[in-house]
């Protein structure tokens, strides 16, 4: 149809409203923007309250996995295979960031997370994640390194977090990284696809003498914050913020709230977000909405469970989430306050309206682009998405409509 015309644009718009807060199949989702499916990057995209244009950034990254803006502007950008590049005045620079750690890049572990630290800008200090090799290199962890970014280059590298996780599988690593406004490092877990059969309490997702599918909280240099929620709990481990987690893929501090806010893979169907506070238990294995992939069959002995959380928005079937963002600049004022993730398999990016700390609406937008790795808000208050395969950063432009 015509995007142009009013009445294809009515139409668009009437189905967005009706998107319920529970996410439906991707086909129905498909429907709502069969205008801007296979669409050129350039063409102007109709979404509620704004259109705008996606428009390439740069291109020649090799799956990159996170990224982060420092305050001049430059983008640091991760590729898994273990490289952190620079960005800057939309160039993509030659030569990789000197001095980051060996990583263990096989199946879904490489270099992962890049963010600085809130006063980068006078102590220079980066945190990057990444899946850690033991030795022999047979097994690995996640684990998380600071140091000094001066000169293109990193110099006072030290690890100051390696997760009690280790095994020689290479998925789940989990890995989001976020600081609250207190200064806090949230550094997010996953369960290291430990099969979840037979006793799901027993699960090590449930097990706070692991890091198996948890959110910790850390000091900036690594250390135990004194207020902890598990710290007088007889065996815990001592970093540990939230359990029962799967893998968690997105996370961000709300702006006004200093809520923390994850986003998770479930299995088939039952992609989580979830409001994630100090000591509580978000259920996985035990509880969820998914299936066994391939085989369809039950994993959960249910979907609720007393002292279990639910998730605050589901997908089914899952889209595979990524990244999230509360979106607080001036190019989009329309959707201040709204929530954006990303979609790997399920290929777009997803604003979700918010009522307070429940979903309102969900509009699926920007689809048919590749996998939508990592975003970002960037200082210029325009969103940006690293888009795994095609190895392009994009942004959101807005159009004034007529
Ligand atoms: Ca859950």
């Amino acid at each position: 149809m015509n995007v142009r015309s009013p009445a294809a644009l009515l139409a668009v718009t009437a189905l967005v409203a009706a998107s319920a807060p529970v996410a439906r199949p991707l086909a129905a989702q498909g429907a709502t923007q069969g205008a801007t499916q296979g669409a050129m990057p350039d063409a102007v995209q109709r979404s509620a309250m704004h259109d705008f244009r996606v428009v390439t950034v740069t291109q020649g990254l090799t799956s990159p996995w996170g990224m982060s803006f420092l305050p001049n502007g430059d983008l640091l950008v991760t590729e898994r295979g273990g490289a952190l590049r620079i960005v800057r005045g939309g160039k993509l620079l030659p030569t990789p960031v000197a001095g980051v750690p060996a990583v263990r890049a096989a199946g879904q572990g490489g270099l992962l997370d890049v963010i600085p630290h809130p006063q980068f800008a006078s102590n220079r200090f980066i945190y990057l994640s990444f899946s850690k090799p033991n030795a022999d290199g047979t097994q690995s962890t996640t684990a998380v390194v600071r140091a000094k970014l001066e000169n293109d280059r990193l110099t006072d590298v030290k690890e100051i977090f390696e997760a009690k996780m280790w095994s020689t599988g290479r998925g789940h690593y989990g890995s989001r990284m976020a600081f609250d406004k207190e200064g806090f490092l949230f550094i997010t877990l996953g369960d290291r696809q430990v099969p979840s059969t037979g006793d799901l309490e027993k699960h090590p997702a449930q097990d706070l003498t692991t890091h198996h599918g948890k959110v910790v909280r850390l000091k900036d240099d690594g250390s135990v914050p004194s207020d902890n929620p598990f710290l007088s709990t007889a065996g815990a481990l001592p970093e540990i913020w939230s359990y029962g987690h799967r893998s968690v893929q997105g996370i961000a501090i709300h702006p006004s709230t200093n809520a923390v806010w994850t986003d998770e893979h479930g299995p088939q169907g039952g992609d989580e977000l979830n409001l994630t506070q100090a000591g509580k238990n978000y259920g996985w294995p035990v509880i969820g909405f998914g299936v066994n992939y391939g085989s369809g069959t039950a994993i959960h002995a249910g979907t609720t469970r007393r002292g279990m959380e639910q998730p605050v928005n589901i997908w089914v079937p899952s889209i595979g989430i990524s990244g999230l963002v509360i979106y607080t600049g001036d190019k989009f004022p329309n959707w201040a306050g709204n929530f954006f993730v990303g979609g790997m398999v399920g290929q777009r990016l997803v604003r979700l309206t918010m009522d307070g700390d429940k979903v309102a609406n969900v509009e699926n937008m920007v689809q048919g682009q590749g996998r939508v790795r990592a975003l970002r808000q960037g200082p210029d208050g325009f969103i940006y998405l690293a888009l795994e395969e095609s190895g392009r950063i994009v942004r959101l432009e807005p159009v004034a409509r007529r």
